[in-house]
């Protein structure tokens, strides 16, 4: 787990305790992000050197995914896909260890699936050891990801119509899956994955039954090698979602977009928009754009292949991370300096976790 423990910045003491704790949480987050992008960078090398077989990373989804876990309370729920580490990583429900671990199928030390699944397929518990419910409402809860692409669309549909359902009838007995209806399912899904049959018949169920969900699309601008361009109408989910837009009576599906390397606007966005499905159950779609690929699709291509040259060099200077350091740095939460330190750090934390990991790993 990636804590507070592990980060320790100077804080100047000429600043009031909510500058100070701002401050903290936001070089917090860019910790998270550079630590989850440094194990991106490593899962790839580790999957082209051989110790690995197959690797899909969250490389260029790391700013969003702070910006979710500051939304996402105890009793809530992510049914998502295999980019979310970045996420896994801030809520701390994943150390850095535990997903290498799922990397190499270590059967002993892969928490999410002992080792079946592929990496970045992540779960938490419902049972304890003794096989009696756990209180959900006191967790942070994660259905147990599959790889087919939108398949979590209904599982978080079903979540979503459960808490409705709940604090509907208000069941004495149930309490520990439900604080009255007061959770959020989350979903999680990539910008093509929007064009499959599950998707639509979710979004439209969810606004027939008004449930609480929160759907947020990582539009990086592919499908593997496919652009946007050429499997959505007119190139953007939220323009083709238009005709699902709230009606006065609050029928509907509230829309919003909102740039993936635009730190304060995505926490303010995941803030506003969960307060608002969380309470008055009207689901809604953060259509987050602009995001990158830095290391292209999957550890099984090389992006350079079908991306032209502007493009790369769009996404390089685009990067999530770049951009929210830069305005870290602009708006004088920290200095360029303190920024590469924080790099700096990171990348030596994780090549000291990589010899680590290594005692353990059995190259085949
Ligand atoms: C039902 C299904 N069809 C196809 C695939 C193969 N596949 C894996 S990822 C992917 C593309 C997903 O792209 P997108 O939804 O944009 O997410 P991204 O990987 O870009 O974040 C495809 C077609 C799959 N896993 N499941
Ligand atoms: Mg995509």
């Amino acid at each position: 787990m990636i804590t507070d423990n592990q980060f320790t910045l100077e804080i100047s003491s000429s600043t009031t305790d909510d500058e100070t704790n701002y401050r903290k949480d936001v070089l917090n987050d860019l910790w998270i992000c550079l630590i989850s992008r440094e194990a991106s960078l490593l899962g790839r090398k580790e999957v082209l050197n051989g110790r690995a077989k197959f690797g899909i990373l969250g490389d260029g989804k790391e700013v969003p995914q702070v910006a979710m876990a500051r939304a996402f309370r105890k009793g809530d729920w992510r049914s998502g896909y295999y980019r979310d580490q970045t996420f896994m990583f801030a809520r701390g429900l994943c150390t850095v260890e535990q997903y290498f671990a799922q990397l190499y199928a270590d059967s002993e030390n892969d928490p999410f699936s002992g080792g079946r699944q592929m990496n970045s397929h992540f779960a938490t518990p419902l049972i304890d050891a003794d096989g009696e419910w756990l209180d959900q409402t006191q967790m942070y809860n994660v259905s147990s990801d599959i790889s087919c692409t939108a398949g979590q669309m209904a599982r978080g549909l079903g979540l979503a119509m459960a808490s409705k359902k709940y604090r509907k009838l208000d069941i004495p007995s149930h309490r520990k899956f439900s604080d009255n209806g007061n959770e959020v399912s989350f979903v999680t899904i990539g910008d093509s994955s929007t064009s499959e049959g599950i998707f639509w018949e979710t979004m439209n169920a969810s606004a027939v039954m008004r449930v609480p969900l929160l759907v947020a699309v990582w539009d990086d601008g592919y499908g593997i090698s496919v652009p946007v361009e050429m499997q959505t109408a007119k190139g953007s989910i939220s323009k083709a979602l238009e005709g699902f837009l709230p009606d006065g009576n609050g029928n509907g599906i509230m829309i919003y977009t909102v740039k993936g390397w635009d730190y304060p606007e995505l926490c303010a966005v995941f803030e506003k928009v969960s307060l608002k499905v969380r309470d008055q159950h009207i689901p809604a779609l953060i259509h987050i754009q602009e995001l990158t690929q830095p290391q292209g699709h999957s550890t099984s291509g090389s992006h350079e292949r079908y991306k032209t040259p502007e493009r790369l060099q769009w996404e390089k200077d685009n990067d999530c991370i770049k951009r929210m350091a830069e305005w870290i740095v602009e708006n004088g939460i920290a200095t360029q300096e303190e920024v590469d330190a924080l790099k700096v750090k990171a990348i030596e934390y994780t090549k000291m976790l990589r010899i680590l990991l290594g005692k353990h790993i059995v190259i085949v």
